[in-house]
């Protein structure tokens, strides 16, 4: 138990650049406003119910996935798409809550892009074991607006690979609090999450919830 010992402390906040256009914040987001983005996750998950989507190839994501915003990623035997209805529960994704928003906006704004109005926000949930394999986001509209994420609970092995899908990935740990901002030259590189490592987090319990903020329309 001793490694627990400073598990209670806030991290102290750091910029490192990644490459060109992508920067990490780490420990951005303090206790109390990773509390409030988890209750707000859990406003999302009341009204869209997170799911096992499915691939164009018929596999199901170990990933489990919803949306809020204006506009929702999905996948399923038709392709990759977003769209301003939750197939599951036939209404609209539930809204962006207040505290999401302001998030974005000031990681955004914190690496030099201001005017960032996400109109989708995917909720991933990771349980041990799940993992995200190497691809680029481009169903968006607009490739000149960044990719804002911010990572919950467990920490994760982030990959982080060229523009090329067979240049080789550096890897990253990703911690409860972490920002990440992609734009500019980052915007289309192949990315992804190794298998999630087992452990328990004081806000998560068994699991990592990664948000997503995107400028899809
Ligand atoms: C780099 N999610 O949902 S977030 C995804 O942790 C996704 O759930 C991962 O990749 C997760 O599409 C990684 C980091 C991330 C997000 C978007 C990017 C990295 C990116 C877009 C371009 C380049
Ligand atoms: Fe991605």
């Amino acid at each position: 138990m001793t490694g627990d010992l400073f598990a209670g402390l806030a991290r102290e906040p750091s910029v490192e650049p990644i490459v060109d256009g992508a920067l990490l914040l780490r420990a951005f987001v303090d206790e109390q406003e990773q509390t409030r983005l988890l209750q707000g996750i859990a406003l999302v998950l009341d009204a869209s119910p997170q799911r096992h989507m499915q691939t164009p190839g018929g596999f199901r994501m170990s990933v489990a996935m919803s949306n809020c915003g204006q506009l929702g990623w999905v996948t399923d035997r038709r392709g990759y798409r977003y769209q301003p209805m939750d197939p599951l529960s036939g209404q609209h994704w539930p809204p962006m809550p207040e505290a999401f928003l302001a998030l974005a906006t000031r990681a955004a704004d914190a690496a030099g892009f201001a005017n960032f109005v996400p109109d989708a926000c995917l909720v991933n949930r990771y349980e041990p074991g799940a993992r995200m394999s190497l691809h680029q986001d481009r169903n968006e509209t607009d490739m000149t607006q960044p990719i804002v994420s911010v990572s919950l609970g467990l920490p994760a092995t982030f990959l982080f690979g060229g523009l090329a899908r067979s240049d080789k990935p550096r890897r990253m740990r990703l911690e409860s609090g972490d920002v990440v901002v992609w734009g500019g030259p980052a915007r289309l590189a192949f990315h992804g999450i190794d298998p999630l490592a087992e452990g328990e987090h004081a806000l998560t319990g068994a699991c990592r919830y990664n948000l997503t903020f995107r400028r899809a329309g």
